[in-house]
């Protein structure tokens, strides 16, 4: 699909939505803002619903387009970026079920192509998608290229995840030429972090433990973990990364309590072992190395099913 096609379906239509994935990441939101700036430079004027955005990315948000969740009432286009399922638009699918049209733009291997059009390409993110969507580049101006940056650093782990792809150097080369402060993007998103998540990581990382002989790390922590550093589960980000820097596991677990009973689960994967559809077992999803789902049950329990679901791949 190229932008020109998108434009089409939406023009003439009153109520466009641009919305992600439930906890929205780098590259969710800066697929969304970046998507939203470009058609509105085609006359196109759409909103993006999104539940909170993480502290991380407010320089994202500052001065773009953004419309409070409960001032958007009706939607007759649906653009869906970076989300593998309808389930995962969360609060946004009554929206999703309103629109007359609904469009999927995403990377996600499990993408079940769930829109009405349905663009789903291999690429190291949706930004890296919405890139390749334009005809030319003289749509793009510095804000744009600030939010596609965002998106294909976070999402491949700022050019080191085997996602990369030499044209991924290249799209970012030309989005850097457009003045990305690229050295202080990547430092938001990777290095920065407040006092408070730097003590929870010191924590999590005391936690972990191998399992299966070293083939997995893993590591969780609890409401009471989180509460003791005055934290809550945006303040883990990074630490499922830190455990998969380890040499000697295969795959690295982080276990986020969330409520009494449920509990996130973040999978990485240093190995052949797809952690997507370990994911997939709990009606979760992502990307081979990288994956996540939410389980219900005792941590003890949701540890258990995990490990088990990693040993039908061995
Ligand atoms: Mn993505």
């Amino acid at each position: 699909m190229k932008l020109q096609e998108l434009v089409n379906l939406c023009e003439n239509q009153a109520n466009i939505i641009i919305s992600g994935h439930i906890n929205p990441d780098g590259d969710c939101i800066g697929a969304c803002y970046a998507l939203a700036a470009i058609l509105h430079k085609k006359g196109i004027h759409a909103k993006i619903a999104m539940e909170d955005i993480p502290d991380t990315f407010n320089y994202l948000v500052e001065g773009r387009l953004y419309v409070e969740e409960d001032q958007i009432k009706r939607s007759d286009v649906f653009i869906a970026l970076d989300c593998g399922d309808k389930e995962r638009l969360g609060p946004h699918v009554p929206l999703f079920d309103q629109a007359s049209i609904t469009i999927n733009v995403d990377h996600h291997i499990s993408n079940n192509h769930f829109a009405d059009y349905n663009h789903v390409v291999e690429a190291s993110s949706t930004c890296e998608i919405i890139f390749e969507m334009l005809e030319d580049t003289s749509l793009l101006d510095k804000p744009i290229c600030e939010a596609l940056y965002t998106g294909i650093a976070y999402d491949t782990g700022a050019f080191k995840h085997c996602n990369t792809t030499r044209r991924t150097y290249e799209i970012a080369g030309t989005l850097i030429d457009y003045g990305v402060n690229f050295n202080e993007i990547i430092n938001r998103l990777y290095y920065y972090k407040s006092y408070k998540s730097f003590k929870v990581l010191g924590l999590a990382i005391a936690n972990a433990k191998m399992y299966l002989d070293n083939v997995i790390l893993l590591t969780s922590l609890s409401l009471e973990d989180l509460k003791r550093y005055d934290c809550e589960k945006k303040d883990t980000d990074g630490v499922v990364q830190m455990l998969n820097e380890v040499m000697e596991s295969s795959c690295a677990v982080f276990i986020v309590q969330v409520s009494q009973d449920t509990f996130k689960v973040s999978l990485r994967s240093s190995s052949g072992i797809d952690v997507c559809k370990v994911a997939q077992v709990f009606g979760g999803g992502g990307h081979t190395k990288a994956s996540g789902c939410t389980i219900t049950g005792t941590i003890e329990q949701v540890k258990e099913q995990i490990i088990e679901a990693i040993t039908e791949q061995l």
